[in-house]
Order: C-alpha cells, then structure tokens, then sequence
C-alpha cells in the first residue's frame, strides 16, 4: 500500500473501511481483463477526520482491498482482489474514483487461477501500475506487474519468476517512470525466501531482479521510492530465529545502501514505509494486543526513535503508513485509519 508515491493533496487519506473492498521474465501473458464485476471500500477524510466519501465494490464472496493510491488530480485507486469468478478463482481488482468518490473504472486481472492484487501506484502521465502474485500462469506463485492507462486500458502485464513460488506485494513508481515492484522469491537468493526487488522501464521491460537476504526466511510487504532516487522496503527476516522488522535501502541500480533490523525474541513484522524528504517511517507488527509500533529512521539508517501505539482491535491488522507533505503519518489497518 503504499507508500508508493502518495501523491495526494493535502492531509486527505482513502481509507479501507474494510476489505471489500527469470532469471524468467515472461512478457504479455494474454491475462483476462474484464472492465466490469461489483462492491472494494473507500472513504476518505478531511483534516478534521470527517469522511468525505465512501465506496465500496462487494461481489458475491470475499473481497479484498490491499493498496491505495492518489494522483495529482485526488484520483484514487484501489487494488485487491474479490471473488468474483470473472475469469475463474480469485481475479485481481483494480478500480479508479474521482476526487469525490464517483467511481470512474474497475478493472479485473487474471486467469482461470487465483490471482492477487497487492499494491498499486500511479505515474506521472496518470497510468496506473499495480503487483501482486498469480498462479493462472506460469508453474507456482508468479509475481506480476500490470499498467493501465488513464481509461483502464491494460498497456501491459509481466510475470515473473521461476519453477519455486514467487510473490509481489508493493509497487512504487521512480525516476522516469520507471516502475519497482518488491516481494520475495525463492527463485533467486541466498536460500529460502529472500526479498525480491524488480524495476520495469515505462514499457514493462524487466531491467533489473535483485534480491537481499540470508539463509533463513526474507520477504518484502512495502516499498517506497524517494526524490533521491533511493529505494526503501520493508519487510521480515528470520536471521536471529524469530520474526524481525527488515529494513533495507536499495539505490537505483539495485545496490544495497544499508540494511537494518529491528525485533527481540518474540514476532516483529516489519508492514510499510514511506518517506518524507530524509526521514524513513515504518510501521511494524506483532503479537502486542493491538499495537503497533512505528520507527522513523533517517536516510543514512539511524533509528531517530520507536513507539508504541496501542488503538485496540486485532492484532497484526496495521498494513500501511502513508505521510504527506505536511508531515501528518496515516496508518492503515483492516477496520480503521489512525492519523498521528
Ligand atoms: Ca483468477
Ligand atoms: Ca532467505
Ligand atoms: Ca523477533
């Protein structure tokens, strides 16, 4: 979700009211793209935290809303994914509202198998580009990455991946539009899950795969990408023997800046990351009742301080932060939005 570029206006955040809402690189995978279905969820407030608007896509089984994104224009898109047997098994869901909560297109995306839409993020030309993992082709789990124009013409998909199972979960776009997807993969690596970097040209041309990671289980949940031409992800590794927050900066070649990590004896997962000028947020998990913490690092990978914030509801539900310009961090779980 994003953190991806939240090029939003002012203090204005979607929220996900509740989840209605090689190596291979295999190009033009001749998906389903169907441009109706129905019910994803959105709100979005002001600065008072009055709900502006609400929508929401409901289909005949679950649904499942995972990332959101703003353009300069306050155009809001959601992706997820929803039961809606469209093509067969779960279908990804992309759809697109206007600043005042009309919905202007839904797109769905996939094959005869289950297909999940995970992170969404949108260009300077108003093209938007979301990841997540498909089994409808190629062998196992496959990252994907698609690209719709501005009226949800799908301009193209790539899969990734190899024989093991290969997931995306966050997309953000960078410097000439170029697109980075992360995930993790078993494909590539130092042994099982690493943590899986892609960057696509504005063409869907695979430029580049790295991953980071050790022996043990690595994967990514969010990126963000940073004026600097920096790369952030965050995500989890096991290298202590229980679950940690990973934090690493990539450049955009792909070299790893630095990493870090965070976490005692007991289960840390790091969830999201934004950026605003040098300063790093992320937002993590884990079995505190409720809590979540959040870190704000600086760009040379100084941990500036930590805290807890208790809001209640289930454990593990805090997936995404965002901040804006002014400085104001959201985070985002399954049932509410918190503004800090
Ligand atoms: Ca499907
Ligand atoms: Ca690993
Ligand atoms: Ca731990």
């Amino acid at each position: 979700m994003r953190n991806r570029s939240h090029k939003g206006a002012n203090a204005l955040m979607v929220t996900l009211l509740t989840v209605f809402v090689v190596i291979l690189a295999s190009r033009h995978v001749n998906p389903g793209v169907m441009n109706e279905g129905n019910q994803l969820s959105d709100g979005e407030l002001d600065n008072s935290d009055t709900v502006l608007w609400t929508s929401y896509i409901d289909g005949p089984g679950y649904d499942y809303a995972k990332d959101v994104a703003i353009d300069d224009y306050g155009n809001v898109y959601v992706v997820g994914y929803a039961d809606f047997d469209v093509f067969g098994e779960d279908d990804a869901i992309v759809a697109k509202y206007d600043s005042q909560g009309r919905e202007v297109w839904r797109r769905f995306w996939g094959g005869a198998s289950y297909d999940y839409g995970y992170g969404v993020d949108v260009d300077s030309t108003g093209s938007v580009v979301f990841t997540g993992y498909t089994r409808s082709f190629g062998s196992d789990y496959q990252a994907f990455v698609c690209k719709m124009d501005p009226d949800g013409t799908l301009l193209w998909n790539v899969t990734w991946g190899g024989a093991p199972p290969d997931r995306a979960y966050d997309v953000a776009v960078g410097e000439g539009d170029n697109v980075y997807a992360c995930g993790q993969t078993q494909t590539m690596g130092a042994g099982s899950d690493d943590m899986l970097l892609l960057k696509l040209d504005p063409s869907g041309n695979l430029l580049l795969n790295v991953t980071w990671g050790t022996s043990q289980h690595e994967r990514a949940e969010g990126m963000c990408f940073n004026s600097t031409d920096s790369i952030y992800i965050a995500g989890v590794t096991m290298l202590s023997g229980t679950r940690d927050v990973a934090l690493v900066k990539f450049n955009s070649t792909g070299g790893v800046v630095w990493n870090r990590t965070w976490g005692g004896t007991g289960t840390e997962d790091g969830q999201s990351v934004d950026c605003s000028g040098d300063k790093v947020y992320v937002v993590s998990t884990g079995n505190w009742g409720g809590s979540f913490v959040l870190h704000q690092y600086n760009s040379t990978g100084g941990l500036a301080w930590s805290t807890s914030k208790a809001m209640g509801g289930n454990a593990d539900t805090y997936k995404s932060l965002a901040c804006d310009s002014h400085g104001d961090i959201y985070v985002l779980s399954y049932n509410f939005t918190q503004i800090i």
